[in-house]
């Protein structure tokens, strides 16, 4: 068995779990729950991963692959069909600058979320401010990308799907997206109905819980 060192409140986990579906990997993968705090980095996880992050996956050889772009990668093209990283060179670009459009928004937004997690006098209003600069035009990428590719789904999608789930997860009445862009709203209801992308939706078990640690700093 492969090991995945894994949260479900981790967008670029999720990005994995749906590539995991999609190439039929999901029962060769053993998930192991970790919780990530960025202010307290995991022994366990650093020992395997320098950069002490999830999503970290171990082969059965014991070889740990990171981070969620190598994951991807390796589930697809190495051990799958690499039907989600076409291999013609233009449309190969197109999928990881897609991929890097949906991890660049969940990278904004986690850290969106730790800075509303400190006290409201240590907040930086020039770091939020920053956040909602950058939001409209994620956002009319991601509209265009909707328009121009409604069938297709590559590894980029998977990133995009990843990064809109987390926002309603954690910041859905903050941001109102699917009113604003229509045809990405459409786009991600077709989404919805990929088995990969039910089997894989957020939960906070900290919160589910009720543990101490849901109230502390820096989760993702
Ligand atoms: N570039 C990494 C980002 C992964 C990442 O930021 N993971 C977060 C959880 S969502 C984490 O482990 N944070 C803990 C830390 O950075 O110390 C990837 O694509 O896998």
């Amino acid at each position: 068995m492969m090991r995945l060192f894994w949260s479900p409140r981790s967008p670029f986990v999720r990005k994995v779990l749906v590539v995991v579906h999609e190439v039929g990997l999901d029962d060769a993968i053993e998930r192991v729950p970790m919780v990530i705090l960025s202010t307290q980095p995991n022994d366990a996880l650093l020992a395997l991963n320098p950069l002490g992050q999830i999503p970290t996956l171990v082969t059965e050889g014991g070889e740990a692959i990171y981070d969620s772009v190598a994951i991807c990668h390796y589930l697809d093209v190495v051990r799958g069909a690499g039907r989600l990283h076409p291999p013609a060179p233009d449309a190969r670009t197109a999928a990881l600058r897609r991929q890097a459009l949906g991890d660049g928004l969940s990278w904004l937004l986690l850290n969106w979320l730790g800075e509303r997690s400190r006290r409201q006098g240590e907040q930086s209003a020039m770091r939020i401010a920053a956040v909602h600069k950058k939001l409209p035009h994620i956002f009319r990428a991601l509209e265009a990308e909707a328009a121009a590719d409604a069938e297709s789904f590559d590894v980029g999608h998977a990133a995009i799907v990843a990064a809109l789930g987390y926002l309603d997860f954690r910041f859905a009445p903050d941001f109102p997206w699917q009113e604003r862009y229509p045809r990405l709203a459409q786009w991600w209801q077709g989404a919805q109905q990929r088995p990969s992308v039910a089997a894989t939706v957020h939960y906070d078990e900290l919160a589910t819980a009720g543990s101490a640690l849901s109230r502390q700093k820096g989760r993702a």
